[in-house]
């Protein structure tokens, strides 16, 4: 099933994360679309938030919300949805409350628990089951008539097995500790089948028109670098290398692959090695340092601001994004240029502007 979508007019995104010399940073921010745009809280209503991410038409006019109001400040869409739809697919019931986020009524306690073993072997119809996402996909394409590529994503199996067996956010990851700690082999079974889960649904965005896809590990930083090692390189590494060999079976050539692990920078020179073209960086590490870091490997960076520069002083902010490129080595490759996170509530969008003319005015010099 081969789409016909209109030829891209803006490819600079895609140019950088396979490595090529380009003539300026490329930039996207995640969590472009959402709370902090009025247009956001119009669009959606008083629709639940799941509401909104399964009806394709309400989806794509929200990631096309960002894209016509930064017209020609943004390189990239990213498709609206939520990492917490694997969950859904796995048969968890996921709820998003309104000012305090996603909440299970019934997380994973314990192996014991038949739930347990009900996701552990539920035979999920990755395809069936998601329908509404790679819809959303395939007529955002269409709607974004080339104008920037877009974006598909997916959880990391660490922070979605995080949330299944916390419930929601949570502070101490008391629950996400126990598992690994008690139970290592049952946390391992649960994340190869989340990992599965992840490779199949991604290879589907591709298919639906999704032309760069990334994993957010964002609960990363929760672990220590030899449990990261043990908890999350391994089902990270296996989503690297799945991806292209099921791509290739349907057919569909390759994308590049970003991984964003939130907070995991004692594991960067690792993580360079997991497989992916593009590696996510917060604001807690320097540019420059990373840079050494990453030595002469073919990486591409991505992000790193501080995303509460976005609450200062336009000298601070420019400050901030000078800083950036300089240590980045410039605008001409290597270097996705976006937040060290998304962009937080209360946010003037007309900050968000001058962040993103800042980028493409230093990065271009
Ligand atoms: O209206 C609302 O209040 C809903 C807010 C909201 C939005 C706009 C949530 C709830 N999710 C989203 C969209 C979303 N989530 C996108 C697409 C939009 C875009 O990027 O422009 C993406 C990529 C995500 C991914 C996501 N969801 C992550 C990974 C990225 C990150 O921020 O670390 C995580 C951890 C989630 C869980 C989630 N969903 C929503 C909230 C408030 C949270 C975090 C809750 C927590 O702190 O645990």
């Amino acid at each position: 099933m081969a789409h016909d979508f209109p030829p891209m007019k803006n490819d600079l995104v895609l140019r950088t994360a396979w490595g090529e010399k380009v003539e300026r940073a490329p930039i996207w921010i995640m969590r472009q679309a959402g709370r902090y745009l009025p247009e956001y809280h119009e669009a959606k209503g008083n629709r639940d938030f799941f509401e909104c991410c399964r009806d394709p038409e309400v989806a794509s006019t929200l990631t096309l919300q960002p894209i016509d109001r930064y017209d020609g400040l943004l390189d990239a869409s990213i498709i609206f949805s939520d990492i917490l739809v694997v969950p859904q697919a796995l048969g968890m019931t996921v709820e998003m409350v309104d000012k305090k986020g996603p909440h299970f009524p019934e997380p994973l306690r314990s192996p014991e628990e038949e739930q347990y073993s009900r996701v552990l072997n539920k035979s999920v119809d990755v395809a069936a089951e998601l329908d509404y996402v790679y819809k959303a996909i395939t007529l955002t394409r269409k709607k974004l008539q080339g104008r920037v590529p877009l974006i598909g994503f997916c959880g990391a199996p660490w922070t979605l097995f995080c949330y299944m067996v916390e419930g929601g956010g949570s502070k101490f990851f008391v629950e996400s500790k126990k598992w690994i700690y008690l139970y290592p082999k049952e946390t391992k079974a649960l994340l190869q089948k989340i990992t599965e889960v992840c490779v199949e649904y991604l290879a589907l965005q591709v298919q639906a028109g999704a032309q760069m896809i990334q994993v957010f590990d964002s609960w990363a930083g929760e672990l220590s670098p030899s449990t990261f090692k043990d908890f999350s390189e391994p089902y990270l590494r296996y989503i690297a290398e799945h991806l292209p060999k099921r791509l290739a079976e349907k057919n569909l050539e390759r994308v590049p692959m970003i991984v964003f692990p939130k907070g995991a920078n004692q594991s960067l020179d690792r993580v360079c090695d997991l497989g992916y073209n593009v590696v996510g960086l917060d604001w807690l590490v320097d540019p420059a340092d990373a840079v050494k870091v990453r030595g002469d490997r073919k990486i591409v960076f991505q992000g790193n601001a501080d995303p509460g520069i976005l609450y200062g002083s336009k000298e601070s902010l420019t400050a901030t994004v000078e800083h950036m490129v300089k240590g980045f080595g410039g605008g001409k490759g290597q270097w996705i240029a976006n937040l060290g996170h998304g962009v937080t509530p209360f946010v003037k969008p007309e900050m968000l502007k001058f962040y993103l003319e800042e980028v493409q005015r230093v990065s271009s010099q």
